[in-house]
């Protein structure tokens, strides 16, 4: 089976909301793996690299000062297509534009409050994931329910 990893993060707006386990619980009930998790209050300088892409957005500021104001819950989820499907989960960017049945759709409001992030591509969730864990925080195996959600 070809597997693919994702970095999904909840973000501090979630954490206080107490949505991490009802976002965590999405994924699981999937049938995707949790590879790594930790509540970590990122920096600044952390933050600017995460979203670097958005450096010259008039929302960047603000963006990094939210994300940047308490704990956030960062992991890793593995599985089929977990990048595109990670965003599914998740919802529209802009949680007004979100169906409901998507964590951005059932628990957001604001764009600029929007509880969860997610990577967009492949390749953008290797560089999050080597952004925010070390490789000895990516675990390595074979969930007991495998072979009951893949054929
Ligand atoms: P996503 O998080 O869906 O990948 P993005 O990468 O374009 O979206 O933007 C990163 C975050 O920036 C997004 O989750 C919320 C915030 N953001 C995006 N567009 C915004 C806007 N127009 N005003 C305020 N915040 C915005
Ligand atoms: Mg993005």
């Amino acid at each position: 089976m070809t597997s693919e990893q994702t970095f999904i993060a909840v973000k501090p707006d979630g954490v206080q909301r107490g949505l991490v386990g009802e976002i965590i619980c999405r994924f699981e009930k999937r049938g995707y793996k949790l590879a790594a998790i930790k509540l970590v209050t990122p920096t600044q300088e952390h933050l600017e690299k995460h979203y670097e892409d958005l450096k010259d957005k008039p929302f960047f500021k603000g963006l990094i000062t939210y994300m940047g104001s308490g704990p956030v819950c960062a992991m890793v989820w593995e599985g089929r297509e977990a990048v595109k499907v990670g965003r599914q989960l998740l919802g529209a960017t802009n949680p007004m534009a979100s169906q409901p049945g998507t964590i951005r759709g059932d628990y957001a409001i604001d764009v600029g409050r929007n509880v969860c992030h997610g990577s967009d591509a492949v390749e953008s969730a290797k560089k999050e994931i080597d952004l925010w864990f070390k490789k000895e925080e990516v675990n390595s195996w074979k969930k007991a329910e495998h072979d009951w959600v893949y054929e």
